[in-house]
């Protein structure tokens, strides 16, 4: 930025005149700052789900909001997809039990990959290369999206008259919404009894798609057979969460997919450039749809 002959300042590091502000790049800004700034020209989101500046009641909702659209992200998700998949397709945690006791549990695979149907719940920007990445290994992908949607070899659904039967397809099901007023707590107990039976979960979207006490009793009923977890209601999640301890799930902090700092500048410097040029910059959030 600075080549560019532009100034950057940290919010809580660096004093600062409300009218110097042009451009804030943010995650989840604190809210009401936006607001403050009476010459803010456009919003930069440092990550793909802009739920943090939402989260906002003040947003200038007026300026345009650019989000992270970038291919290495979405590649970064497409390997902690793959790896979750297969280490609940290959069965891995309980082999990784039995070494722990000293057992040679030589067993057959329940399921061909064939027979584990993955649904990607949100295909888009993320879900389209996650979609990809899976296909090589066999598995039947199918994708459920607000608009219809034609991806190479993805079963597509869309809207809620086809949300059931691409739950009812869905062995695996990875969560990939934004977090929107529709998408809020979609992860919950109807949501739960419409997948096949031992089914599975990986939530990599936002922890307030889930409903925790739906999926713990989804999972000790024993009609889901676990899930993965990367994203939660409080982040760090608090020690008490029975979500730690619980044996069928896996929690991870918040690590999916970390946006890579050169090409979140590159992005940034990208929307600055054309806002300055009087064009509109890429990957402009519509606010009206909340994504
Ligand atoms: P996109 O906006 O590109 O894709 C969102 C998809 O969800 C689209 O297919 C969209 O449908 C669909 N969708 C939105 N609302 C609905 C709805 N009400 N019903 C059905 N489908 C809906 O987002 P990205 O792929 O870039 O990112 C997805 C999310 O992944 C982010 O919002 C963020 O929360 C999460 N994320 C998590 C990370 C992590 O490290 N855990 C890292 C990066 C992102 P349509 O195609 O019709 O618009
Ligand atoms: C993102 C994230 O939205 O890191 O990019 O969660």
């Amino acid at each position: 930025f600075a080549r560019e002959g532009m100034t950057t300042v940290v919010h809580g590091r660096d004093t600062f005149a409300v009218e110097a502000i042009d451009y804030v790049a943010s995650f989840r800004p604190p809210p009401g700052l936006l607001a403050t700034l009476p010459n803010l020209k456009a919003m930069l989101s440092l990550g793909a789900g802009i739920d943090g500046f939402l989260a906002d009641p003040a947003l200038p909702k007026h300026l345009p909001l650019v989000r992270f659209v970038d291919r290495t992200l979405s590649e970064e998700m497409a390997q902690y997809v793959v790896m979750h998949v297969l280490i609940h397709h290959r069965m891995q945690r309980m082999f990784d039990a039995a070494q722990a006791k000293g057992e040679w549990r030589q067993i057959l695979l329940p399921r061909r990959t064939a027979q584990t149907r993955i649904g990607i719940l949100g295909i888009g920007e993320i879900g389209t290369v996650v979609a990809r990445h899976l296909q090589p290994f066999g598995f039947p992908v199918s994708g459920w999206s607000r608009t219809p949607k034609a991806v190479d070899g993805v079963r597509g659904y869309s809207g809620a008259a086809e949300r059931d039967a691409f739950l009812a397809a869905s062995d695996v099901l990875v969560c990939l919404l934004p977090l929107t007023d529709e998408t809020r707590g979609i992860l919950n107990a109807d949501l739960f009894a419409k997948l096949p039976r031992s089914a599975f979960l990986i939530n990599v979207a936002r922890g307030g798609h889930l409903v925790d006490d739906d999926l713990i009793a989804a999972i000790d009923s024993g009609h889901l057979s676990g899930a993965t977890l990367d994203v939660f209601h409080t982040e760090p999640l608090p020690a008490a969460s029975p979500l730690w301890r619980h044996p069928k799930i896996t929690v991870t902090p918040h690590v999916a997919a970390i946006s890579d700092p050169d090409a979140g500048a590159r992005t940034m410097l990208d929307a600055i450039r054309r806002c300055e040029a009087g064009e509109p910059p890429l990957n402009v959030v519509d606010l009206a749809r909340g994504y």
